[in-house]
């Protein structure tokens, strides 16, 4: 909106000086309205996010804990988006849709689970066709508005490009509705997920500027998407809202962020890694939350077909660790290593190929 509003003052042309804006507005937003936010939540709530019996014991302790802290980080990245975001661009707009349709989805679940008794709340077969659905309808403009639309890339190769054609489709919603879940599974320790979150926020903004930038591309070898970079500002403003949040889900959580925040965030990401064709390099990135998804294929697979035995103490894996006889904190700073290590092999795959 700024950049419509003062477009004649040049440092406002700069994505480098918005991005850093962006940050900083989504932050100070977040962090002001947290406290009202969780004393509005908690009210509401009267009991918070009920906690599954079956789980780790130290997991009862934090009943009462009000949920739905994603609405702070969907109004502080969204917020701060429409003032320093170029508004013009259908990039950043897609990846609001997503934000907001998978915000829309988690919210109406986490909602009856607060507010009926012993509700599962939304049905997961309705969840998962409108996580497609929408899925669908923006990666079908997408198509439409990327050079090369429905191709995939691979990291490493630099010539392994192969266009899929209309079947591109069935692979982008595979990745946004897949990374949207896996944030979803990942939520369930202290500030497990946000962290993760925003190291891929921050590495799929560095991919979206490289994208986004001719020469860089060019010199990358990595396909070059004019309007991408506009992406940056976003990833910048998830990354402030994250931090915020992370502000109040510090050990011990003052809030958690709800399926309004995990399906929302992870629903985002993907979205990005599809608009910037790095859906490869994505699974990379954010390998912790391929990491918790495989172990919970694996476990269930598994019970199903030895009729209840297990390989690990329990998944999503955070919770085989806590159930070794890991801190909770000592689990989530672990993971959160393995994230900046996954992270840095992702962004290396840029220059290795
Ligand atoms: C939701 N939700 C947390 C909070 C958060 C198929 C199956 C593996 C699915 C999986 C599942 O439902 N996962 C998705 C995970 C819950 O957190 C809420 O949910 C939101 C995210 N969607 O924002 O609102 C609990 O997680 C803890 N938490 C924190 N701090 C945070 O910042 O401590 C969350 C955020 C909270 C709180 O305790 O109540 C969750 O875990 O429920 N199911 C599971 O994850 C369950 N796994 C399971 O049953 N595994 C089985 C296999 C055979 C399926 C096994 O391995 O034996 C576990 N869930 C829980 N306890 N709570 C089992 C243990």
């Amino acid at each position: 909106m700024f950049l419509e509003i003062f477009g004649h003052l040049s440092l406002l042309k700069y994505i480098t000086v918005r991005s850093f804006m962006a940050l900083y507005t989504a932050f100070l937003m977040g962090l002001l309205l947290g406290p009202y936010m969780i004393r509005f939540l908690a009210q509401k709530q009267n009991g918070g996010q009920p906690i599954r019996l079956y789980g780790p014991d130290t997991h009862l302790s934090k009943k009462g804990t009000p949920t739905m802290g994603g609405i702070l980080i969907l109004i502080s990245c969204i917020g701060s988006t429409l003032l320093w975001g170029d508004l013009h661009n259908v990039f950043v707009w897609l990846v609001l849709f997503v934000l907001v349709s998978y915000g829309l989805i988690g919210g109406i679940d986490d909602y009856l689970k607060v507010s009926q008794r012993n509700s599962k709340g939304l049905p997961g077969k309705i969840k998962f066709f409108l996580q497609c659905l929408f899925a669908v309808i923006a990666t079908f403009i997408a198509i439409h508005y990327t050079p090369t639309g429905s191709e995939i890339n691979f990291p490493f190769f630099k010539t392994w490009i192969f266009d899929l054609g209309i079947f591109y489709i069935i692979f982008a919603v595979f990745v946004v509705v897949g990374s949207s879940n896996a944030v979803n599974l990942t939520d369930g320790l202290d500030g497990l997920a946000i962290v993760p979150v925003m190291i891929a926020s921050v590495c799929l903004g560095f991919v979206a500027y490289l994208t986004g930038h001719i020469s860089f591309a060019k010199y990358l070898y990595i396909p070059s998407i004019p309007g991408t970079g506009e992406l940056v500002i976003l990833c910048a403003a998830l990354t402030g809202s994250g931090l915020s949040f992370l502000w109040y889900n510090a050990p011990p959580a003052r809030i958690f962020m709800g399926d309004i925040g995990s399906l929302s965030i992870g629903g985002a990401l993907g979205m990005i890694s599809v608009l910037t064709k790095h859906e490869f390099v994505f699974a990379i990135i954010g390998g912790i939350f391929v990491f918790e998804t495989i172990s919970v294929v694996i476990q269930v697979t598994y019970f199903k077909l030895t009729k209840g035995k297990r390989i690990f103490l329990m998944t999503p894996i955070h919770h085989h660790f806590e159930k070794k006889g890991w801190s909770e904190p000592t689990v989530v700073i672990r993971f959160w290593i393995i994230s900046v290590l996954f992270a840095i092999l992702g962004l290396a795959t840029l220059k290795l190929r």
